[in-house]
């Protein structure tokens, strides 16, 4: 693919003249290019050069208003593509050629084999740089999670001897290797989630995590550890997932409640270990089920090799109110609303047919705006829609909070020759508001002359999860809104959660309507861009009785959406 040919914007090199056109709008170090990482040498240069004359005013009286210089240097030409590496210290930046870093400041590795999966290696050419950088210790904590499931996953010795094990029914007390197995299960994005929650309880308790390929998970995803699989093979001796259900007699909350065996409290059960546990934490889980978040349990759960786990929500924030993983939450997210900023580009890299859609759909319709908004639209109704309340509210949201142009009945005098171009990027199910928005700004003019372009990929109308076809569009939506520039979202929904942490993006979220009415005000501008816990417990396991559980620590808050949900926030006061 001829990467130079995707430009989302004209360089300062390519333009003609930029002082002779009075109607042309300045160019601003916002302009980023998914090309740049592979433009010629001498242009990076060249382009270096004349930008750093051109910013040589902003830079005086940057350095004198005491804004440190360096960092002004490395935000603007990140975003270009370029990599600006620093000198000696106190020295000026040298620029690089080196390309985008590939390997997201460490998050990944290198060795997977580039064809298998595109996406791995060719989506920082679609993504703006982070501005989050993951911590040395999480990155260690990676690399030996890596070891220990390249040492424990299928089809290792280590392995096949827990499944003679798991077979014959024996518990032995000191597995070597211990595991997470997740059940697929829920709506695409529910189960986005739900894996980077077992992920981060797997990393936390040391075991290897292993994945239910469900109908399409193996379609949808690449394999994200080195040399090793994430898929739990077929021949597992525990296959009846479906009938893994809250009254199953193998799950943890039943056997505490049925007494099969009880926590002494020190982690000594009385009573015999099961080789393995089934642990329901889905949205109608029980008291007992909920004792999952509670350290005395853990300490009980550690002796159990297989933990099968069936869960439709993200479950992280609750496991950062458990004094037992505290310290180590704390240096693996120093910054605590990352956490699935980093786990998601981690862990999900689309397929190659999921990457192509992806692709060639921002090539089409993306690369080459100015701007982008992405607008994901969720409505919790019976009926399919449109709403004229649901539309009034996309755009009450983006008039108010400036994020679209309101238009004008006033014809413009004239043809600029420099018009600014922006992409809406809608997804739902429902075409009707997408057509209602591209015709407004067709049947109008903007009143700031911007041109406003409207696309969206899919139509699907309703929800059909085991569909391979429609989950694949369903990932590369989410993928493609997390490419773009500014975000709207819709209460409630996870689509949305995945999109606004795998892009870093903290989105405007749409209040959820009552009663067919458009909220007032219609929307707000997020906390942080972690997702929110839907079903968390409200449970003090020392007191043993009821708690809020959003009022016991300041980076553990209720959702913007969703009262009694729970999300991290970077927060360390009040
Ligand atoms: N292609 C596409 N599919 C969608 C869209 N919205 C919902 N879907 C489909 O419906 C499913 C909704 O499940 P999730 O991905 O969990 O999204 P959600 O917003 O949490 O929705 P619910 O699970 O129904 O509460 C998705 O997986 C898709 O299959 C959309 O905008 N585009
Ligand atoms: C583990 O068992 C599988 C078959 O179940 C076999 O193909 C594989 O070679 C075994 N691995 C080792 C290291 O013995
Ligand atoms: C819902 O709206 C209708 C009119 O649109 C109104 O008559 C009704 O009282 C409202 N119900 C509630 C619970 O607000
Ligand atoms: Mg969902």
């Amino acid at each position: 693919m001829d990467m130079k040919r995707i430009r989302r914007h004209p360089s300062p090199v390519e333009d003609p003249d930029p002082e002779s056109d009075p109607a042309r709008p300045p160019a601003t170090p916002e302009k980023r290019s998914a090309a740049a990482g592979y433009m010629p040498a001498f242009r990076q240069l060249a382009v270096f050069a004349i930008a750093v004359l051109m910013l040589l005013p902003l830079f005086l009286l940057l350095s004198r208003s005491g804004i440190s210089l360096d960092r002004f240097v490395k935000a603007s030409f990140e975003k270009e593509g370029f990599r600006v590496v620093s000198g000696e210290e106190g020295g000026p930046p040298v620029s690089s050629n080196a390309p985008k870093d590939r390997f997201l400041g460490g998050l990944l590795v290198d060795g997977f084999d580039e064809a298998s999966c595109l996406s791995r290696y060719q989506s920082v050419m679609f993504r703006k740089v982070s501005s989050y950088i993951p911590s040395p210790y999480l990155l260690k904590r990676l690399r030996n999670y890596e070891a220990l499931h390249k040492r424990c996953g299928p089809a290792t010795e280590l392995y096949n001897k827990t499944i003679d094990q798991l077979k014959s029914g024996r518990n032995v007390e000191s597995a070597e290797c211990n595991y997470v197995v997740w059940i697929s299960y829920s709506g695409l994005g529910n189960r986005i989630l739900t894996l980077a929650s077992s992920f981060l309880y797997a990393l936390l308790t040391n075991r290897v995590l292993l994945v239910d390929r469900g109908s399409d998970m193996a379609d949808l995803f690449c394999e994200p550890f080195p040399e090793t699989s994430w898929l739990l093979p077929l021949d597992f001796p525990i296959n009846q997932f479906s009938s893994f259900q809250k009254e199953s007699s193998e799950s943890y909350g039943n056997m505490l409640k049925n007494n099969v065996f009880a926590n002494s409290g020190d982690g000594v059960p009385k009573g015999k270990i099961p080789p393995y546990i089934y642990l329901h934490l889905s949205h109608d889980y029980g008291d007992h089920d909920k004792l999952f978040f509670c350290d005395e349990e853990q300490l009980l759960l550690q002796k159990i090799p297989w933990l099968v786990l069936r869960s439709d929500n993200y479950f992280v924030p609750s496991l950062f109110l458990m004094p037992a993983y505290e310290k180590e939450l704390h240096q693996l997210f120093p910054k605590r609303d990352t956490v699935f900023h980093h786990l998601g580009r981690y862990l999900f890299h689309p397929t190659n047919s999921v990457w192509g859609l992806v692709k060639r759909y921002y090539l089409a319709y993306l690369a080459k705006v100015d701007e982008s908004v992405g607008i994901q639209i969720r409505v919790f109704e019976t009926e399919p829609g449109p709403f004229q309340h649901v539309l009034d509210q996309i755009l009450g949201c983006t008039r108010k909070e400036k994020l679209l142009p309101d238009v004008t009945l006033q014809e413009p005098i004239g043809l600029t020759a420099y018009i600014r171009s922006k992409a809406i990027l809608v997804t739902s199910l429902n075409s009707g508001y997408s057509e209602n928005i591209r015709n407004m700004y067709w049947e109008n003019p903007a009143t700031n002359g911007e041109i406003i372009s409207v696309y969206q990929p899919s139509h699907e109308e309703f929800q059909q999860t085991e569909k391979q076809t429609h989950n694949r569009k369903a990932w590369a939506e989410m993928y493609l809104l997390s490419l773009t520039d500014t975000l709207v979202t819709s209460s409630w929904s996870t689509f949305g959660y995945v999109a606004q942490g795998l892009g870093g993006l903290k989105p405007w979220i749409m209040f959820k309507p009552e009663n067919r009415t458009t909220p007032d005000p219609p929307c707000r501008r997020v906390m942080s861009m972690e997702p929110c816990f839907h079903a968390p417990p409200f449970y003090d396991c020392k007191a043993k009785t009821g708690i809020d559980t959003g009022a016991l620590v300041p980076y553990v808050r209720h959702c913007e959406d969703m009262d009694w949900g729970l999300k991290l926030v970077d927060r360390d006061e009040w």
